[in-house]
């Protein structure tokens, strides 16, 4: 740490953070010179930037890739930047993405109606781009530390529940247009109180970390581990069918039953976890999935825990 860094934290910590590098930026612009500027620049600030000429470009884009924030010039054509609003409300998945409009209106009424339609900031051209970048960074650092708090679970690193109802709800919407399986394994440790009561909360919590970060690795990209109550976990598994699912869930019980998560003293911890598996079927909500795999999940304890169910 250089120390213009440690002074600036001790100002006040968390104004910007390293995080949002690589953060990537969308930008929407009919001007090209305008737009080929903003580009070349933020690239130089180490962001990963696409952009689009017009708005029904921009809406394939942001169906197709995953962005972190927009820049939205207002007066274009065809559309104007406005319709972009609409597009951001009616799909859900896209909701959490930061939004700064970069217009020639100084019209209030523009600035006032895209602030209530989602925009993060307001900035008028002609701009300095080093003003519009701190902007950029103070939002995107905002959404970080956001990010952090609602989505994620603080021992373990893995996903909360909110952040995977969220992603099973897109994911549903989403067959609609294009069907295909999917399955979730709910699974839960076995006998996890004797471990608690035996060797204590803080190795027990040790077990928990261990555990969850050797199961990610044996996940694919597409797959998304979620931390659902105390020591219950959710694997989803987007574009997988059961077969498949549960042959990945046997996959990682082997892999976990013969590994220590702890030691105290010479003592190496090993676990074991029960699992229900199952697949979406049309129509479903997502609490009658979870209950379906929960189900299965205890009739793998009733059997004698240690394996998975479909
Ligand atoms: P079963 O095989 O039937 O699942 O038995 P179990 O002992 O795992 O189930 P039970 O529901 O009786 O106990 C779950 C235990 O998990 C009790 C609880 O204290 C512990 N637990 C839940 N969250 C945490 C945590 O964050 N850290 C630690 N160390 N323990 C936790
Ligand atoms: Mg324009
Ligand atoms: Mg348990
Ligand atoms: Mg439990």
């Amino acid at each position: 740490m250089n120390k213009d860094k440690n002074e600036q934290q001790k100002i006040r910590p968390h104004i910007i953070t390293d995080e949002i590098n690589g953060s990537s930026l969308l930008i929407i612009d009919d001007d090209d010179d305008l737009r080929n500027l903003l580009v070349r620049k933020f690239m130089k600030k180490g962001f990963n930037v696409d952009d689009a000429h017009d708005v029904s470009v921009a809406k394939q884009k942001l169906l197709n890739n995953k962005y972190d924030l927009i820049i939205l010039d207002l007066m274009m054509v065809p559309e104007s930047g406005y319709v972009l609003f609409q597009f951001l409300i009616d799909n859900p998945q896209l909701k959490w993405i930061s939004l700064i409009v970069l217009s020639g209106s100084s019209d209030v009424n523009d600035k006032i109606k895209c602030l209530q339609l989602g925009a993060d900031d307001y900035v008028t051209k002609p701009f300095q781009f080093e003003e519009v970048n701190a902007r950029v960074c103070r939002i995107l650092t905002r959404a970080k530390e956001f990010e952090q708090l609602a989505f994620y679970d603080p021992l373990t690193g893995v996903f909360n529940r909110r952040y995977l109802e969220n992603q099973m709800m897109i994911e549903i919407q989403r067959l609609e247009r294009i069907p295909a399986n999917m399955c979730i394994s709910v699974f839960d440790i076995d006998r996890f109180k004797l471990i608690n009561d035996r060797f204590g909360h803080s190795v027990g919590d040790i077990i928990l970390q261990g555990l969850t970060a050797e199961v990610k690795k044996q996940l694919r990209q597409s797959d998304l581990l979620a931390r659902y109550g105390g020591e219950e976990f959710i694997i989803f598994m987007p574009n997988t069918n059961e077969e498949d699912a549960t042959l990945i869930l046997d996959r990682i019980l082997k892999e976990i039953r013969q590994l220590p998560l702890a030691k105290v003293g010479n003592e190496n911890i090993t676990i074991t976890f029960s699992a229900g598996v199952a697949q979406y079927e049309t129509d479903m909500t997502i609490k009658e999935w979870v209950d379906r795999a929960d189900q299965l999940l205890y009739l793998a304890k009733d059997k004698g825990r240690n394996r998975v169910i479909n």
